[in-house]
């Protein structure tokens, strides 16, 4: 019989070789896989238990919230409050920092997260995620705002939950891109992607094309050449996807590389992107990069920012390397 690597034997395994360490971190990760299997179970249950569909509130993006963003937030807050490994939470779906309730003792880590990724997509039964980020912190205090914006570079460990045909989870902790995958029947995550990598090279590009009136010029300029491939300026054709989940769309760019952009949009007087950099950003510039691809706003690396408020956006362009060079390139010649 072949034997099957658990997630948390691989993570005590490679957490046993590191000085120092104490269990905490592991235990941490327990605690967001426990929270991701209950996700999966629900999104995977869908109408059957009325859990589809928007609530009656908005996010302090002022975005439509679904039943769904509120009750996945509420399940890691639920599975991650209680077990004195954090010292405190960020959610894409809350306006402040999470604190941990008085009664519950303190850790050293914060965890960021993303619930629901996507969720426009979940009424459309398409594949949605879970991002999360995780931190170190000053121990046993109540954490301030400040102690939560560090640069992506700080990050001790980032992942995913792709709720897809399978549920996968990928995840680093800066020493290389592991995934792996729900095994339904014994409610364990096992290593099935050992060592992911993205390809230097590809021709494949995910874009919203709609917003393509709002780009900038070197955004503009280089998905025109993809456009035109071999007929133009290039030596081949491209493809293009966009399934509006990031998540599914790092997942396919860690299996047969690509590129991903969602760029400044003119029409914001902020220029920002639209995805947010302590809950998106920053988690899957750590994963993109570590398995050896290359993430950026199009003008510096995205974990270098220093981000200054914890609902923050940013333009995002990520993927296999030569090309989100060669869009950098783009932006640095203006
Ligand atoms: P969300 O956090 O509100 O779900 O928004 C983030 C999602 C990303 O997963 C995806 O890449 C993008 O929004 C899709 O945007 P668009 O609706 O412009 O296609
Ligand atoms: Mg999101």
């Amino acid at each position: 019989m072949t034997k099957h690597v658990t997630l948390t034997q691989f993570i005590i395994e490679q957490q046993r070789e590191l000085p120092g360490v104490s269990g905490a971190f592991t235990s941490l990760l327990n605690d967001v896989v426990t929270a991701c299997k209950k996700i999966s179970h629900l999104v995977n249950q869908g109408n059957l238990i009325g859990v589809l569909g928007s609530a009656d509130s908005e996010n302090v993006q002022g975005e439509v919230q679904k039943k769904l963003d509120i009750i996945t937030n509420d399940i890691m807050v639920d599975a991650l409050n209680w077990t004195g490994h954090l010292a405190g939470m960020a959610s894409e779906e809350i306006d402040d920092i999470i604190l941990i309730p008085p009664q519950y003792p303190k850790g050293k880590y914060l965890a960021l997260f993303d619930p629901l990724d996507g969720s426009s997509n979940i009424d459309v039964n398409l594949a949605v995620g879970t991002i999360f980020s995780i931190l170190r912190c000053r121990e046993g205090v109540d954490p301030a705002l400040e102690d939560f914006l560090q640069k992506g570079a700080e990050q001790v460990c980032a992942g995913f939950v792709l709720y897809g045909p399978s549920t996968m989870m990928v995840l680093t902790t800066g020493q290389g891109v592991n995934g792996f995958t729900l095994d339904q029947d014994i409610g364990e995550f096992i290593l099935t992607h050992p060592n992911m990598t993205i390809p230097n090279d590809t021709s494949e590009f995910a874009i919203n094309m709609s917003n393509q009136r709002f780009w900038e010029p070197p955004v503009k300029r280089y998905i025109d050449e993809c456009l035109q491939g071999k007929d133009g300026l290039r030596e081949k054709d491209f493809n293009m996807r966009w399934v509006a989940s990031m998540v599914a769309e790092v997942y396919r760019i860690l299996t047969r590389g690509g590129v991903f952009m969602y760029p400044y949009d003119l029409r914001d007087p902020s220029r920002a992107g639209k995805l947010r950099i302590m809950y998106e950003a920053n988690p899957m510039a750590f994963i993109i990069e570590q398995a050896g691809g290359a993430c950026s706003t199009g003008r510096e690396r995205i974990l270098d920012i220093k981000p200054k408020a914890l609902h923050q956006r940013v333009p995002v362009i990520l993927g296999s390397k030569n090309e989100v060079e060669r869009i950098v390139g783009y932006h640095q010649e203006g």
